[in-house]
């Protein structure tokens, strides 16, 4: 058990389960490397797994007591009717249980595997019931974009190097990819990017589109397509022309002949992921072009073909000069992208991230989902916790994502769900759906981290179904991942549910954001960095009072870009929840909250508390030896010692960074205490000398060894 069957291990089920079982599959395939024929196979694989029978598939035979796979045509040509009693949008499927006889349905291939892999879960959950139920998802855009590089590196990847690339090429054994795409299917992504954002020319070179060609193939099977970033500079750096101006019919042509050749190569090529103008990179600004401009060029080539424009709405400039305090990266998404609004070609999705920052542990949502009304848009959401302790800390992120799903932005003071308009519903747009960067590498883990691996089973769900439960979600992943033991079941459970709010607890409070190392490896804490870098994430911290003041009154303005009756919620210190206080608003430290703490105060207990959570998980892991198979057993074992002794680091890093700030106590008396931790410098050295270390929070009484 290393991991890499990951929720798909289909283990067998404890006996004493008698449900009656189709006695033959019957897969209706169009051809061998058909999702349709992936099925048959899974469906022979799971059942033999989890039941140790095995089971004949053929393209033929009695729909009685077998499971039958195929689209709904394919059905009504075998069998002559369709049993389908709703309606089936693209992707969807129709399944139907009865004891042994079983329809799965797809309104097209990819949705009869979705089909097969539903009723396989159901099975591996030891679910027996029969059901009859059709199942449509809630956008056509479910998409994971991986930040893989050429030379095998990944940005912000912590499994291990590529396993697309290698030494600027595509490498020669697709078997992992090919695993992947298997397992998100399951999971309903009908996308992959495979490129990082920060796209290298490289990728579209002959050679290359046809090495990505080979990805495609390794994906079709099962209902994955492949896409790809691009730089917006290509036409200059790959094509030897003197410009890459949107407008300039070279750059034009050269776009045009790129997309002929990739769907050439790829004829179900799913579209293009586009960052441009954005920390460095080159965009239709440098030529006064409009994002507009840069985002129609590419789908007006595509769109003969079929293919959409992923365009991302993170483009920012907006960091203060000096003296100009009202600068607010904040505001840059909706002042470059609203004056847009109904510029954008129908096939072009423009692609935000839940928060306008960037992946932090708290945020606001978007305003940008209330300001594009006439544009189709994306949600992007980060299963690399990129912030978030990079797989070595376990947090369950569907109660964070949540917090932005539900929000209600009161566009035109009428419910806006923000999960209803990515879907589209809300604004009525035809395209619409979600991205998450995932960086699986080549450990068998994936991700670097078992349960990490719920975060990524999670996106795939709700990308299906916004509305679903985060703890119902995790308790069918820990079933599939470890086996059906209650025990087992609770433990992660409890874990999980506790894991984001711990996170914040130790790493950012109120709405501060993470306290990371924002300059280098957004990792450990360093809560210095945050008002000293180009960065944009403030705290705006100093010896009376922290936060920043984004009012319309009297801040950057922020505020004011949410539709009137939530700004005026975060206009007023009063009616702003506490857990984004101060990301709207700059308040003394002994400012009250709605919990009747002062803010340092709650900032010391949230510390205590969230470490002390982080420190308990050591112990319910351990609970769970022998239930759980050794060899993960150990990894997660050795993970949440990691993140016990990582949580008190973090929290004893920021009680004292605040404490030293404020000058004001600690009510309970901790700060400089350290519970828990033990110093090196009180041990006996060999080899070792005590230092004092600078910044002075980064260690216990400021001394480490050397
Ligand atoms: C930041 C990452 C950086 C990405 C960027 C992006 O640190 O590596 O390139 O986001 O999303 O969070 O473009």
């Amino acid at each position: 058990e290393n991991g890499r069957q990951a929720w798909l291990r289909y283990a067998p089920l404890s006996p004493g389960h008698n449900t009656p079982l189709p006695s033959s599959i019957i897969a209706l395939n169009s051809s061998a490397s058909s999702p349709v024929n992936t099925a048959g196979q899974e469906l022979q694989k799971g059942i033999q797994g989890i039941f140790g029978r095995h089971l004949g598939v053929s393209n033929t035979g009695k729909e009685a007591s077998s499971a039958v796979v195929g689209t709904v045509e394919q059905f009504q040509k075998a069998f002559g009717s369709s049993p389908v009693k709703d309606a089936l949008e693209e992707d969807g499927f129709w399944l139907n249980v009865k004891g042994s006889t079983v329809q799965i349905l797809g309104q097209n291939e990819r949705g009869a595997l979705y089909g097969a892999f539903e009723y396989l879960s159901m099975l591996a959950q030891g679910n027996f019931s029969n059901v009859e139920y059709a199942t449509n998802p809630a956008a056509p855009v479910r998409w994971i974009n991986s930040w893989d590089n050429m030379d095998g590196s990944i940005t912000r990847g912590f499994g291990g190097n590529s396993i697309f690339f290698a030494d600027g090429q595509v490498v020669s054994d697709l078997t992992r990819a090919a695993e992947y795409a298997r397992l998100l299917s399951s999971i309903r992504i009908n996308a992959v990017v495979v490129n990082d954002v920060n796209a290298d020319f490289r990728t579209i070179s002959p050679e290359n589109i046809q090495g990505v060609g080979r990805i495609a193939d390794a994906f079709r099977s099962y209902g994955i397509q492949l896409g790809l970033s691009l730089d917006f500079a290509s036409p200059m750096e790959l094509g030897g022309l003197g410009t890459y101006d949107p407008l300039d019919a070279e750059v034009i042509a050269f776009w045009d002949n790129i997309t002929a050749q990739i769907y050439d190569r790829i004829p179900d090529f799913a579209g293009y992921l586009v960052k441009a103008d954005s920390e460095g990179t080159p965009g239709p600004l440098v030529y006064n072009r409009t994002l507009a401009d840069g985002a129609n060029l590419f789908a007006k080539a595509i769109a003969p073909f079929g293919g959409i424009v992923m365009y991302r709405a993170f483009v920012y400039n907006q960091l203060p000069d000096e003296g100009d305090w009202k600068a607010d990266r904040a505001n840059a998404a909706v002042n470059f992208f609203h004056p847009l609004d109904g510029q954008f070609d129908d096939n072009v999705i423009v692609q935000v991230k839940y928060g306008p920052i960037d992946f932090q542990v708290r945020e606001p949502p978007s305003p940008l989902f209330a300001n594009l009304l006439e544009t189709n848009v994306a949600l992007e959401l980060q299963v690399a916790q990129e912030y978030l302790g990079q797989q070595c800390h376990l947090v369950y992120l569907p109660p964070l994502w949540r917090t932005i799903l539900d929000f209600d932005l009161r566009v035109q003071n009428q419910s806006s769900l923000v999960r209803n308009v990515i879907t589209g519903e809300r604004f009525k747009r035809p395209l619409g759906g979600s991205a998450a960067v995932v960086n699986v590498g080549l450990n068998d883990t994936w991700l670097g981290s078992h349960l990490a691996m719920s975060n990524l089973y999670a996106y795939g769900r709700l990308a299906w179904d916004w509305t679903l439960d985060s703890e119902d979600i995790l308790h069918d992943w820990t079933r599939l991942t470890f086996g059906l033991d209650k025990t087992v079941l609770d433990t992660v459970a409890q874990m999980s549910m506790a894991s984001w709010p711990a996170y914040e607890n130790y790493s950012g409070n109120l709405g501060e954001q993470t306290l990371n190392d924002i300059l280098y490896t957004h990792f450990g804490p360093n809560p210095q960095t945050l008002d000293n870098t180009v960065w944009g994430q403030w705290t705006r911290a100093d010896h009376t009072g922290i936060g920043m003041d984004r009012t319309v009154s009297n801040g950057t303005g922020f505020s004011g870009q949410y539709p009137p009756e939530v700004a005026a919620m975060f206009e007023a210190v009063a009616t702003t929840p506490d857990d984004l206080l101060l990301w709207f608003h700059h308040v003394n430290y002994t400012q009250k909250l709605k919990s009747g703490k002062t803010v340092i105060q709650h900032f010391y207990d949230a510390h205590y508390d969230g470490a002390e959570t982080a420190h308990n998980f050591v112990a319910m892991w351990e609970s769970l030896k022998g239930k759980v198979d050794d060899e993960r057993f150990e990894d997660v074992l050795f993970r949440q010692g990691f993140q016990a002794g990582h949580s008190i680091v973090w929290r004893d890093a920021i009680v004292n960074f605040y404490n030293n700030i404020s000058g004001i106590p600690d009510d309970a008396g901790r700060v400089g205490h350290h519970p828990f931790r033990i110093e090196a410098e009180s041990m006996q050295l060999s080899g070792y000398q005590p230092y004092v270390v600078s910044p002075f929070e980064d260690a216990s009484n400021a001394v480490a060894i050397v």
